[in-house]
């Protein structure tokens, strides 16, 4: 059950999320008003502004203060954007709506939809670089956690394994390896960036850090359950845009009970991690609820 005290606090975050990222990122006049008005369309207005509430909720159950972890977490949702538009276009995924409304490279051209994507993943470390409320070494160190998180050998290299794989079977292991970098990593970083900006100790962040992993992975299970559940339920039929891509998932790999008992295992070991924890988790929990719960 999602509680009316969450989804009002879940408004109330990304309302401050939203005000935040507008201010980061005014519209400009000039030759090159067209980038800025594309990071706006993008960003602002719509998603579910996960990745930053992590951060917040985090940083908020351990002592540390929201309106200075702002600016910072609005960098997740950045850079998370930037993977939105890029995965959007017609040399990966190919979709013409995201959000509810066009795609970038749909409403402007493919050429703003890279470079509207390279300008939301370049400003996000000069956010961070550049924050007056953060310490030199909170910068450095939440620098370090989005470039490893969101790099090569974690969101990016995700992707890269996405594409290898493209209409192949693969097993659960291959499937698991994917998603714990393409999802996992950037919503482990939300949570770090909390732990971070909290100054929490290392056997703390350790913990967290599980948190995130299992709780990314429980998204994604429920990601691709609602990936075939909201196709049959539109259509009638099992035609999940997964399958027309024949693309390997929780939900063809296991089924759907099997695929809602992994999730649940995720979710089980994410709040596992929290329970030996020496704050109030209750709320880092609710939103885990949320996850597991969701159904959009
Ligand atoms: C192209 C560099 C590059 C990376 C792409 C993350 C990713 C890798 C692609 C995005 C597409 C995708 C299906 C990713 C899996 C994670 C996922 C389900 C993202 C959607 O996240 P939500 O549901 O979206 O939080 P909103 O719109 O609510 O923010």
């Amino acid at each position: 059950m999602i509680t009316t005290d969450l989804s009002s606090s879940l408004e109330a975050y990304s309302r401050l999320i939203e005000q935040r990222l507008d201010q980061l990122v005014p519209r400009q006049n000039g030759p090159h008003q067209h980038l800025f008005e594309a990071a706006r369309y993008s960003l602002l207005g719509a998603g579910k502004r996960l990745r930053p509430i992590l951060t917040l909720v985090t940083t908020e159950m351990l002592g540390g203060h929201i309106p200075d972890a702002l600016s910072a977490a609005c960098t997740l949702e950045m850079i998370h954007t930037y993977s939105l538009i890029h995965d959007d276009l017609p040399c990966m995924d190919n979709d013409d709506y995201r959000r509810g409304k066009l795609t970038v490279h749909k409403k402007y051209s493919e050429g703003h939809a890279v470079l509207t994507g390279d300008y939301l993943l370049t400003y996000a470390f000069e956010i961070l670089a550049t924050d007056s409320t953060l310490s030199a070494e909170q910068k450095v160190k939440l620098m370090a956690i989005l470039a490893k998180r969101s790099g090569g050998n974690g969101m990016i290299g995700g992707q890269v394994m996405d594409l290898a794989y493209e209409g192949q079977q693969i097993d659960l292991a291959a499937l698991q390896a994917l998603h714990s970098r393409k999802t996992g990593d950037l919503m482990t970083a939300a949570i770090e960036f909390g732990g971070i900006l909290a100054h929490a100790q290392e056997a703390h962040l350790h913990k967290l850090q599980t948190f995130g992993e299992n709780i990314g992975l429980a998204f994604q299970v429920i990601d691709d359950i609602l990936d075939f559940t909201n196709s049959q339920a539109k259509h009638g039929r099992a035609v999940s845009s997964d399958l027309i891509n024949r693309k390997s998932t929780y939900v063809t790999l296991l089924g759907l009970d099997k695929a809602r008992a992994c999730a649940q295992e995720f979710y089980d070991q994410a709040c596992k991690a929290l329970s030996t924890l020496p704050f109030n988790t209750a709320s880092l929990i609710e939103l885990a609820d949320f996850i597991l719960q969701r159904h959009h």
